[in-house]
């Protein structure tokens, strides 16, 4: 039988939340071999970046180690790791591409 759930007609309606995926950085790794013309490349070709953002994060690779090409959900960033590391190693290039959880 009734009951007032207490909540009150105006807050009846709740927001329908969204879950929100996990999210994760795809990263190239330097090498002492891979040309910086390849990774630039591999930067335009597979993340989407126009030149100067492509040369922008090759170059702080190159200087620092490892950079972040792109945030990505988890299936996404897995598919795009796979290509780049196919694609550098069909080319001879030893150029690593990993991803890490943000
Ligand atoms: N260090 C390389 C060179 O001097 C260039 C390079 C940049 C390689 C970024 C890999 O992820 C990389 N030719």
């Amino acid at each position: 039988h009734e009951h007032d759930s207490g909540r009150g007609l105006a807050l009846e309606t709740a927001k329908p939340e969204v879950a929100r995926p996990p999210l994760f950085q795809v990263l190239l790794l330097n090498d002492d071999f891979t040309p910086m013309d390849f990774v630039v490349e591999v930067l335009r070709s597979f993340f989407n970046l126009d030149q100067e953002q492509a040369v922008q994060v090759m170059l702080h690779v190159h200087t620092r180690g490892r950079g972040v090409c792109g945030v990505f959900t988890r299936e996404v960033a897995e598919t795009k790791v796979t290509h780049v590391n196919e694609y550098s190693r069909s080319h001879q290039h030893p150029l690593l591409c990993t991803m890490e959880k943000l």
